[in-house]
């Protein structure tokens, strides 16, 4: 065997030679380890399908390449946008990148169409962008969003502002005095304890969103952060034979089986609810349309892996929910009335936290973009299970 050939089988094998899932995991991150099961012994993981070591010389170079091009135009983005004359809006990003201020922003969002190109391009950049001192009305807000896509609207309806059926709401507040909390009694204004979980809005459905927008109306003095994952760097990251594992591989959600679990203080699903919301599978490393990059694509409604045993799959999930939740992944949002967050649901992930509701009022409006049916990433290694013989 020539000498490339074999230092290639060599990682392949390195990658997956023989491995089980759970030996895979011996390193599990943050506090919440793996649950630790028997590994099946009837499961081997095999590079597959084999690529000539030129081949995987090039996938290798190509993916180097595309995150330094990728480095640079992020880069130029921010110097240009600081300090080219002529663009009225400066992108200020966050210190690691995940994020951006964007400023200079007309309060009520009335941009033109420069200042669009600019904001959606930023957009793809940092994946989340931060507006502050907003004064938008639910017209302004559904006006601005609309011109970065088609406007979502969200079901069923009665969460929805009266009259402004593309703005959701998210909201402790009562029907009878918006100022007031609603307590334990029913006739909140919206949605209470919306997202209160790491997610991605619309991933148990065909075509999830490709973005929110969410504008406080109204914040608690103390708590009721918003928690955001960057997914890009989370998939980066994961150990490699986990990177091979997830290739071309697809989670199942399903709000059927998870609604009790996720929701046990609502009404369970009707069964027409059920006909409207059937499982969906999504790439677990998904490709983004714009920037072409890849991330890790998991959230609270993804129950197994495809071609995965129940219980293997499971765990494999469990196991990159919790990866993802890691601190250096994550930009903590802390509301200050007139703040609006966009955000990239196809490279980010997402969770509200709690504060005292029958205290105090939390009251956000939120747009919601339509998307597209994710993009399986392609990669370098494809692993599949095979029974021994
Ligand atoms: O209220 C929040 O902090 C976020 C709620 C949420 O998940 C959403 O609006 O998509
Ligand atoms: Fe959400």
């Amino acid at each position: 065997m020539r000498a490339a050939a074999r230092q290639h089988q060599e990682i392949a094998c390195a990658e997956a030679g023989g491995a089980t899932i759970r030996q895979l995991y011996g390193s599990a991150p943050g506090e919440h380890q793996m649950e630790r099961r028997a590994a099946s012994p009837r499961l081997r993981l095999q590079s597959w399908p084999e690529r000539t070591p030129r081949e995987a010389v090039q996938v290798k170079a190509s993916a180097c390449e595309r995150k330094m091009r990728w480095r640079c135009a992020t880069q130029l983005h921010t110097m240009n946008s600081i300090t080219s004359p002529g663009v009225h809006l400066k992108i200020a990003p966050f210190s690691n990148g995940f994020g951006a201020d964007v400023l200079g922003v007309d309060p009520h969002l009335q941009l033109d169409d420069d200042e669009i190109a600019q904001v959606r391009r930023a957009w793809h950049l940092h994946s989340i962008l931060r507006f502050r001192r907003l004064e938008v009305t639910p017209d302004e807000h559904t006006r601005f969003s609309r011109r970065l896509g088609k406007l979502h609207i969200m079901t069923p309806l009665k969460f929805n502002l009266e009259g402004y059926p593309e703005v959701f709401v998210v909201s402790n507040a009562s029907k009878r005095n918006p100022d007031e909390p609603v307590g334990k009694s029913a006739g909140e204004v919206g949605l209470r304890r919306a997202g209160e979980g790491f997610h991605t809005d619309g991933e148990d459905k065909a075509i999830p969103n490709a973005g929110s927008m969410l504008y406080a109306a109204q914040v608690p003095p103390e708590k009721g952060d918003t928690l955001f994952v960057d997914m890009y760097a989370a998939y980066e990251a994961l150990p490699s034979q986990v990177k091979s594992l997830i290739a071309g591989r697809r989670a199942r959600y399903s709000r059927i089986d998870l609604h009790p679990v996720h929701y046990p203080h609502m009404d369970p699903l009707t069964p027409e609810q059920k006909l409207e919301r059937p499982d969906v599978f999504h790439p677990l490393a998904r490709a983004h349309p714009y920037s072409g990059r890849t991330a890790l694509y998991i959230g609270r409604w993804a129950c197994d892996i495809e071609g995965l045993p129940v219980e293997e799959g499971r765990a494999l999930i469990r196991y990159l929910q919790d990866f993802a939740k890691q601190p250096k992944f994550i930009y903590t949002q802390k509301w200050q009335k007139g703040d609006a967050i966009l955000w990239d649901n196809r490279c980010t992930q997402h969770c509200a936290t709690g504060f005292d509701d029958e205290r105090y009022v939390r009251t956000m409006y939120r747009t919601t973009l339509e998307g597209e049916t994710p993009l399986m990433a392609r990669t370098p290694v494809r692993l599949k299970l095979e029974e021994f013989a």
